[in-house]
């Protein structure tokens, strides 16, 4: 194809929307013809790092391998979209770095706690409130609010087709670089 590969990494909280949004931008660059591939939970934790839980230790490793992973794909010439919670500066500093910075987009997927609890489409927070489920980001663990992020959608007041919109602007003016 001819393309250069691109990493857009989405960070945010349970519930915040990456994988909404991750999804909808995947279906129109597939729409486009262009090369994409997405990394999420789904496909990563139950076979890669099956191996992984939730600690910071395990979320650093998972993390790690995505980082490596994405930067493969990359190199392959798909834009490639991962999408994990990633609480922690470092380890999304790594990803950057391993993709490099003129091929990585990060997309800080904002939403405070008490609205992704609200939306609880898994009843993940309600479970993590009543401590059945340990180091649960927002509530028993933490999450580092990015500091060097490269676009911010904020899904509390944008809608999907809104924040799709932004994601798909900031990898067109990428690709004009
Ligand atoms: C956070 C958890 C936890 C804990 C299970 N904390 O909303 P989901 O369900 O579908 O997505 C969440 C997913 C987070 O996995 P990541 O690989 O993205 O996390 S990290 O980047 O921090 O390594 C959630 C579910 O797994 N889940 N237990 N304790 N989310």
């Amino acid at each position: 194809l001819g393309q250069e590969g691109m990493v857009i990494w989405f960070t945010g909280l349970s519930g915040s929307g990456k994988s909404t949004i991750a999804v909808e931008v995947e279906k129109e660059l597939v729409l486009r013809g262009q090369a994409v591939y997405r990394l999420d939970g789904d496909n990563v934790r139950h076979g890669l790092n099956s191996d992984l839980g939730f600690t910071a230790e395990d979320r650093n490793e998972n993390i790690r391998r995505i980082a490596e992973v994405a930067a493969l794909f990359k190199d392959s010439g798909m834009i490639t979209l991962a999408s994990f919670i990633s609480p922690y500066q470092e380890t999304r500093d790594f990803a950057r770095e391993r993709a490099g910075a003129d091929n990585f987009i990060e997309v800080y997927v904002k939403a405070d706690v008490e609205t992704c609890a609200k939306r609880d489409p898994k009843g993940l927070y309600e479970m993590a409130k009543k401590g059945e489920i340990k180091n649960f980001t927002g509530i028993s663990a933490p999450y580092e609010v990015p500091e060097n992020a490269d676009l911010v959608v904020n899904t509390k007041e944008l809608s999907v087709e809104a924040a799709v919109a932004k994601v798909l602007e900031a990898i067109d003016k990428r690709q004009a670089w």
